[in-house]
């Protein structure tokens, strides 16, 4: 229910008014403004938010960026405008969102971030952050790295990173170098970003193989759908991707499950995109007038390619 229904609402019922059930059962109106559908992951993400909008009886406004944050803004300002109950969204990268989210908060909707995170320093322009922790994905890549990969002497990783300034970019990053620093033998050579798809992963894994060919020992990739662009160039280039080269990436999904088990992808670390149901929750606490926690963490796991098989089964997305 918008703030203006809200108000006519309370004023009827302190005239004795009757309220028309029409009026009453108006549905609660949610804007989400997406990144884009860049990514398997992504595209799993809108699903759940568009299909817990449905069961929780929600009137979802949806909005697709194309990955632009302009377009984003520009979305959020229509939700402003049309007064909706809640603002949702995903930011594309972590900075510029000062004015637009002043702009929400000026019109009083309450604004839930979900997936991933904006940097700014005044934390009332949102009520929640809801999403993984990048960070943590990153050690886990890590860790499995240093636990796992059996050959002698130095290392050489490549790197494909995520959007450039995003949030599990800049946060994947920083876990891994994290953990490998522990261990000088591990280098990363080259590292550029393939922006979270296939097409841009496989196009700058080739140009890492050009660079640098039978040298690179292991890809770690910020999520799946790079990892299995590049696992694409590997072959082209003749070598064996999972077996030349250790591959390590994030999300855990469908596409990675079927890559680990042909033996191509080594490991993938769990990212959840499932939130449309706590999102949905969210949006009708904060309508009741409930207080959220600043920050709600989704759980998460790691899947190593011997275990692929048995999960396929069980996954979700
Ligand atoms: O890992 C990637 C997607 O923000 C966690 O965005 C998300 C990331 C996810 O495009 O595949």
């Amino acid at each position: 229910m918008n703030a203006q229904r809200r108000t006519v609402i309370a004023a009827m019922l302190a005239a004795g008014l009757p309220i028309p059930a029409a009026f009453a059962d108006d549905k609660l109106v949610l804007g989400f403004a997406q990144v884009g559908a860049e990514s398997e992951w992504r595209t799993a993400n809108t699903e759940s938010i568009k299909s817990a909008a449905k069961d929780a009886g929600i009137e979802l406004k949806f909005s697709d960026a194309q990955q632009k944050q302009e377009n984003q803004i520009k979305a959020i300002r229509a939700f402003i405008a049309q007064k909706v109950d809640v603002i949702g969204f995903s930011p594309v990268v972590e900075s510029g969102w000062g004015t637009v989210l002043r702009e929400a908060k000026a019109a009083k909707i309450p604004v839930i971030l979900s997936d991933r995170a904006v940097d700014e320093k005044d934390d009332t322009l949102w009520v929640t952050f809801m999403g993984s922790d990048f960070v943590e994905e990153g050690r886990k890549a890590g860790r499995w790295l240093l636990e796992n990969y059996k050959g002698q002497g130095d290392v050489a990783i490549v790197e494909l990173q995520g959007t450039v300034g995003s949030a599990p970019a800049i946060d994947r990053k920083k876990g891994f170098e994290e953990i490998i620093k522990a261990q000088p033998r591990y280098k990363i050579i080259r590292s550029q970003t393939g922006d979270f798809t296939r097409a841009k992963g496989k196009e700058v894994m080739e140009a890492f193989l050009k660079a640098e060919g039978k040298k690179i020992n292991v890809l770690y990739a910020h999520n799946d759908d790079m990892a299995i662009g590049a696992i694409q160039a590997i072959e082209e280039a003749g070598m064996k991707p999972g077996k030349d080269i250790t591959i390590i990436s994030i999300d855990g999904v469908k596409g990675a499950f079927e890559a680990m088990i042909a033996g191509k992808l080594n490991v993938s670390v769990e990212c959840s995109p499932l939130l449309g149901p706590q999102l949905m929750q969210a949006a009708k606490d904060l309508k009741a007038g409930k207080t959220l926690p600043k920050r709600i963490v989704t759980k998460e796991s790691i899947f190593p390619m011997e275990v692929a098989a048995k999960e396929l089964p069980n996954r979700k997305y």
